[in-house]
């Protein structure tokens, strides 16, 4: 395969509420699709991060860059490719995984759609649906809250996801564990929010019967997390912390974490996301699929990733409506609590052109083949 054009589409989409986390509030998605064009057929893929190195040290600017400079010259050097050369021939450059994973990914969806395979064959599915789960921002107040839960559990979601912080911890999953019941799959994500010191006040939350606390600790912090996970019963699930196969094998070895959850972008991509998740699986450690409120196309290819076997826990793979009025994709819609994998070639969906025409702020080229 050659490709013949890497086209950058800049896309802008509101949020249809706020949401909260430790580390800020987004109202809109900020981000931006590739297109990659090949001599075999096209790809699409979305950039998971923020325009903000808020989550992550990654932003949209310091990506385009990475992206124009780095990454793509080393990628159609290569001539003739696939997408299993992109990360060897990438690998020089340090960093940049969530820039790295778009490339990947784009290329990867050309790559299948050339001979008709979907990406959750591809990377080795086992099922055609998957559970699904919400994430819950923090909010102004229980009530409001309490409403919100509501509201999710009456569309179907499968488990609740709280966003934690100092200040909004105890007091959200006592009121939603009160007002749901014990049967609730509930578990809370702090985002790097607290310190060891914070230990015995997070302990509180072991009387409410979580399924996980995701990233208490910073995310170079992996002693911190393994320490902390002697002092909890709630088991220790990690987010930030996992870059990669090599770590993820290190934080299970150390006692740092129970439960990964995996996001492809934060990993460099779907072909290490599976790699993580085939360490997770050999040794006994469940994982589940993260997101970064993708639109459609981002949602597609980790709805692939998460009919994997040893995705045992529902994501934060929830439907369409749950993040926009109007998707880049035909929207996801949640059935019985699970929305379904997509089984079309590579992933599975394709961007409508007007819903991209409206969400349009600029185009750039960033490749354009002279053969
Ligand atoms: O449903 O896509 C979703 C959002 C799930 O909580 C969620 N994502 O920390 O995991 C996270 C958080 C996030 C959002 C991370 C935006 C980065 C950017």
């Amino acid at each position: 395969m050659k490709i013949e054009r890497i086209e950058l589409i800049h896309v802008r989409l509101p949020l249809v509420g706020a949401f909260r986390t430790s580390f800020g509030t987004d109202v809109e998605r900020d981000t931006f699709l590739l297109r990659v064009v090949t001599d075999a057929a096209e790809g699409w893929a979305e950039f998971a991060g923020d325009p903000q190195p808020l989550y992550c040290a990654e932003f949209a600017a310091s990506a385009e860059l990475t992206l124009r400079d780095h990454l793509i010259p080393r990628v159609t050097a290569l001539g003739q490719m696939t997408a299993a050369s992109v990360a060897p021939a990438v690998a020089q450059i340090k960093g940049h995984r969530l820039a790295k994973a778009v490339l990947e990914t784009a290329i990867l969806d050309a790559e299948l759609r050339g001979y008709g395979m979907s990406l959750a064959t591809c990377l080795g599915a086992v099922r055609d649906r998957v559970p699904a789960g919400v994430s819950v921002g923090i909010m102004d107040s229980i009530p409001k809250l309490l409403r919100s839960v509501a509201d999710y559990l009456a569309e179907g979601y499968l488990r609740i996801k709280l966003k934690i912080e100092p200040g909004w911890d105890i007091a959200p999953v006592r009121a939603v564990r009160k007002e749901f019941g014990d049967g609730l799959m509930l578990q809370v994500d702090a985002n790097t929010a607290y310190s060891l010191t914070d230990a015995e006040h997070l302990r509180c939350l072991d009387e409410y019967g979580l399924v996980l606390i995701e990233q208490p600790l910073g995310e170079d912090d992996l002693r911190g997390h393994a320490m902390l996970a002697t002092r909890l019963q709630t088991p220790i699930c990690l987010d930030e912390s996992i870059t990669s196969a090599r770590d993820t094998a290190t934080a299970i070895a150390l006692g740092s974490c129970q439960i990964v959850n995996v996001k492809p972008a934060r990993v460099g991509g779907y072909l290490e996301a599976r790699r993580i998740h085939d360490v997770a699986a050999a040794n006994g450690v469940p994982v589940w699929c993260g997101g970064m409120l993708e639109t459609g196309i981002g949602r597609a290819a980790n709805l692939a990733l998460a009919a994997l076997p040893g995705f045992t826990l529902p994501g934060d793979t929830s439907a369409s409506d749950r993040y926009y009025a109007e998707d880049l994709t035909a929207p996801f819609e949640l059935e019985d609590g699970y929305l379904p994998v997509p089984s079309g070639p590579g992933i599975g969906v394709s961007v409508l052109p007007e819903a991209l025409r409206h969400a349009t702020v600029a185009h750039r080229d960033l490749f354009v083949s002279r053969t």
